[in-house]
């Protein structure tokens, strides 16, 4: 690592040091490693007696229950968005870090914090490709497998002291981000990180658990009708699958059930990709795009169809609804 990146860690150290309220806020929808990174930092300002607000536009899946600090995320069900009382006081966060969020729009708090005052202070962790400039402080990098990881070495570099709490998170965030180190975001330090989070206290064991061996007999059966829907197209060699209203109608499971079915799809073999589209009604079509292969950015195609993320893995949402056709499914 560079001297110059060093120092913005040193500088969002020193930031957060001298705030007086901190909002942290993590993107909607949070996956393991947005919960992680967010309860690793709430575990840091409750060491440093820290003020702060801790924000998530939707409620945590219960399978991260098991993360310390996870009860201190807020969320509103019904009106998705920050309860009153903080929207109102929105001026008096000094200091707002954003985690894991590719674009400022995924923190449902894009309005609040590009109209922000000019002693509001932004500093942003994240590994997604950068879509656009808000953050006074700018903590990226795409080579990294997990936003955790990143919040790994702002401990490091800080010699802030990574206790239990913070390695179960740092290594949580890390194996879910991973697929359990199958993503080719794996580097040597990702798994050199995860052994020290290891021998700080972090239980493997019951992160496995939670994020893995959770699935019901109904969400198994629906992982094989998604499977057994796969087609590949010839002609740019990839495959694609469908999650209709009618199936999550058919198999009861909850949607946190169907977390990496897309990573499983992409160990199809010899293809240049995977794209799953799920009919999630009120007339929302998802697609997830999966590749395992080295020399194909599905995060272009991601991005064309108004969605983001990864080279290797992205996504995107469509309006429409998903009708059978003689020639197979289309997007009406
Ligand atoms: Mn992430």
């Amino acid at each position: 690592m560079n001297e110059q990146t060093i120092n913005l860690y040193k500088q969002a150290f020193n930031k957060i040091m001298k705030a007086q309220n901190i909002l942290l806020v993590t993107h909607q929808r949070p996956d393991g490693d947005a919960l992680s990174s967010i309860c690793a930092m709430i575990e840091f300002m409750k060491i440093n007696n820290k003020s702060f607000f801790a924000y998530s536009q939707d409620e945590p899946a219960k399978t991260f229950n098991f993360l310390p600090n996870i009860e201190l995320i807020n969320f509103d069900v019904k009106m998705k968005k920050l309860p009153e009382e903080q929207l109102a006081n929105f001026g008096s966060f000094d200091l707002i870090i954003v985690l894991d969020c590719g674009s400022v729009s995924r923190t449902n708090l894009g309005i609040e914090i590009s109209k922000r005052q000019p002693n509001q202070f932004v500093i942003e962790f994240d590994h997604h490709p950068k879509i656009s400039d808000y953050a006074n402080l700018e903590i990226r990098d795409t080579k990294i497998s997990a936003t955790a990881e990143l919040v790994y070495y702002f401990f490091k570099i800080n010699q802030v002291r990574i206790n239990r709490n913070m390695a179960n998170c740092i290594l949580t965030g890390i194996l879910t981000d991973t697929a359990n180190f199958l993503y080719p975001s794996t580097s040597e330090m990702t798994v050199k990180i995860s052994s020290e989070m290891m021998s700080l206290g972090a239980k493997l064991p019951q992160i496995t658990e939670n994020t893995l061996r959770n699935k019901s007999l109904a969400a198994m059966r629906l992982w094989g009708k998604i499977m057994s829907s796969l087609q590949i197209n010839p002609k740019y060699n990839f495959a694609t699958t469908i999650l209709t209203k009618a199936d999550m109608a058919e198999h009861a499971v909850d949607p946190e059930e169907l977390e990496g079915i897309s990573g499983f799809l992409s160990n199809l073999y010899g293809v240049n990709g995977i794209m799953l589209l799920q009919e999630s009604g009120n007339g929302i079509i998802r697609g997830n795009l999966r590749t395992s292969s080295p020399d194909v950015d599905l995060s272009k195609l991601a991005r064309m169809l108004g969605g983001g993320g990864h080279a290797k893995a992205s996504g995107f949402t469509i309006e429409g609804e998903m009708v059978k056709t003689e020639e197979g499914w289309k997007i009406k």
